[in-house]
């Protein structure tokens, strides 16, 4: 069954050409929910189109952080657990992930099994996606066990892309990993993969200006995720370059429609 949130994604892409989408880590070690939630609403006005909740060092408990930036913003909020521990039905909805390139199947189906009686029996929406990791993959190549995928062989990473959508995945996310440095999955991987798959691709992992989000979506992305920019930036001017940016994607998006 088509979930609220896959029909409002699905249409935001059918309209808009690309979407926005922000990362949250509510991490009590390094922010506050206050914190956190600010950025929420910044990143709402300035026009990001979902926020995306998790991260692969989570510290305690999600769920009061998930109401809490639920309660504040009208735009969705989507789980992007990096183990069982990041599941709340607090969430509007869930990407349910497998981390395809991982050498470890608890990354690829155990966490998932173990976390699937308690995702059926709240009810969350899921959205099926498959995850693959890009070199640097940084903290989440790590803690994933993954063998990320060298960012000049773009042919890797579209094998694995055409087996997600093969598989019935609704997305492919291509992850450079948080707070990559080099400006985000290289645009000619994002176009090699984008290419051979009729499902959008998400890509995110140091994506840190305009330029580089813009690039994204004209080599073919149509999900652009942005996280440690905000957490560094959008409360500094109020979210007015943020607001830039997601002006920009949407410009590039405007161009596929
Ligand atoms: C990480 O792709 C996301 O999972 C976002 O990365 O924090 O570098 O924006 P950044």
């Amino acid at each position: 069954m088509t979930g609220k949130v896959w029909k409002y994604i699905t249409e935001k892409l059918e309209s808009e050409g690309a979407c926005h989408f922000s990362l949250l880590d509510p991490d009590p070690l390094s922010t506050t929910i206050e914190n956190v939630v600010e950025i929420a609403t910044l990143a709402e006005k300035a026009g990001s189109d979902a926020l995306m909740i998790g991260g692969s060092t989570l510290f305690g408990v999600i769920d009061d952080a998930v109401e809490k930036i639920g309660a504040a913003v009208d735009i969705p909020t989507i789980l992007f657990p990096g183990n069982v521990s990041g599941v709340s039905e607090q969430a509007d909805a869930m990407f349910f992930m497998t981390l395809l390139n991982s050498t470890n199947p608890y990354y690829i189906i155990g966490a998932q099994a173990l976390a699937a009686p308690k995702i059926k029996m709240a009810g969350i929406e899921t959205i099926a996606m498959a995850y693959l990791m890009i070199s640097p993959g940084k903290t989440a190549a790590w803690v994933g066990d993954a063998k990320p995928f060298p960012r000049d062989k773009p042919k890797l990473p579209a094998m694995y892309a055409m087996a997600a959508e093969l598989f019935g995945m609704k997305l492919v996310y291509l992850e450079a990993g948080s707070g990559a440095e080099g400006g985000g999955v290289p645009p000619t991987m994002i176009a090699a993969v984008s290419k051979v798959i009729d499902i959008p691709l998400i890509t995110g992992g140091g994506f840190n200006d305009a330029k580089s989000v813009v690039s994204a979506v004209d080599a073919g992305a149509s999900i652009v995720v942005q996280g440690t920019y905000l957490e560094k930036n959008v409360q500094r001017d109020n979210g007015a370059e943020l607001a830039l940016i997601v002006k920009a994607l949407k410009e590039a998006g405007a161009k596929r429609v």
